[in-house]
């Protein structure tokens, strides 16, 4: 059955096989929509802020309509990043991709953490890769993925088309999120990418509280942060009032997370109040990259 998954949760059971329709759009990007960073109280004129840039926005079967790239049970309503794209182990993955960048530029997507044939790996490579890393404007192509055992978790996708470079600093990335076979769906799932742009330090293509996103939950929800560096730095994602286990099960406050990196990190939401949440290398943190998390009971 195919079915634009652009709200629906992985289903209990694996094995789907789960449509997406992604196109490339150019689009003008303010990173300070308020134009200030409210702990400091400087001004950030739109002229220093506003950039035009391609990003990945999700659409309806047969690319239709334009979508909202974040699912329910996200407050990553914005274009940056690009669509979640959840799956459970054992679904295989169909990501329609069509460039709509109207500057003849071309692009592609390249994901990380599952399985796939060189034809869907999405990469510009001169005299070995074929049309999937060089997506021209108007064409389209299909990606086919298979989310395999070692592929729960959370991962990076992105242009690795010889546009890569400035596709990722313009904010060409996303997430795929994959559940293990039997593994709860989060009733809460935020998103944090970390990347520098436009001379700032965003969170998801913003800059400075009031601007990044503001994540909610209610005391009770099992909450899930997917986290992801893109770019060329490392940061440490931080959340106030919180603690969650490593690998190791000893409890941590703070995870560092370097250029393509990601992980996500789950906990039983019960600290009601107003948190920050934020990169803690501190010339990142003052030039932009925090924001709030609010638990609220209703
Ligand atoms: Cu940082």
């Amino acid at each position: 059955m195919v079915a634009a998954y652009a709200a629906a949760a992985p289903p209990p059971t694996s094995g789907a096989v789960r449509h997406v329709w992604v196109a490339a759009v150019p689009t003008t990007w303010n990173l300070v929509p308020n134009q200030r960073d409210a702990i400091s109280g400087v001004r950030h004129p739109p002229g220093s802020t506003v950039l035009p840039t391609v990003v990945y926005r999700r659409y309806t079967r047969g690319w239709r309509r334009p979508a909202r790239n974040g699912p329910r049970g996200t407050d990553n309503h914005d274009l940056i990043p690009g669509p979640l794209i959840r799956a459970r182990v054992g679904d295989r993955l169909r990501v329609h991709f069509k460039n709509l960048d109207e500057a003849g530029r071309p692009h592609s997507m390249h994901f990380h953490g599952v399985r796939y044939r060189p034809s869907s790996d999405g990469s510009y490579l001169p005299g070995f890769s074929g049309d999937d890393g060089d997506v021209r404007p108007g064409e389209s192509w299909t990606y086919r993925l298979t989310a395999g055992r070692d592929s729960a978790g959370v991962w990076p996708y992105h242009d690795h088309s010889r546009t890569m470079d400035a596709s990722i600093a313009g904010g060409m990335y996303g997430m795929l999120s994959i559940l293990g076979r039997r593994e709860r769906v989060p009733d809460r799932e935020h998103q944090v990418v970390f990347a520098a742009m436009g001379g700032l330090q965003t969170i998801d293509g913003r800059a400075f509280v009031g601007n990044t996103p503001v994540f909610h939950a209610r005391p009770g929800e099992l909450v899930q942060w997917d986290v992801m560096a893109m770019g060329s730095e490392h940061h440490t994602f931080h959340v106030h009032g919180h603690r969650w286990r490593d690998a190791n099960g000893v409890p941590e406050d703070t995870r560092t997370v370097g250029p393509a990196e990601s992980f996500r990190v789950r906990w039983r939401e019960q600290a009601p109040g107003t948190w920050l949440y934020h990169c803690h290398v501190e010339s990142h943190m003052a030039q932009g990259m925090i924001g709030i998390y609010r638990v609220t009971r209703r």
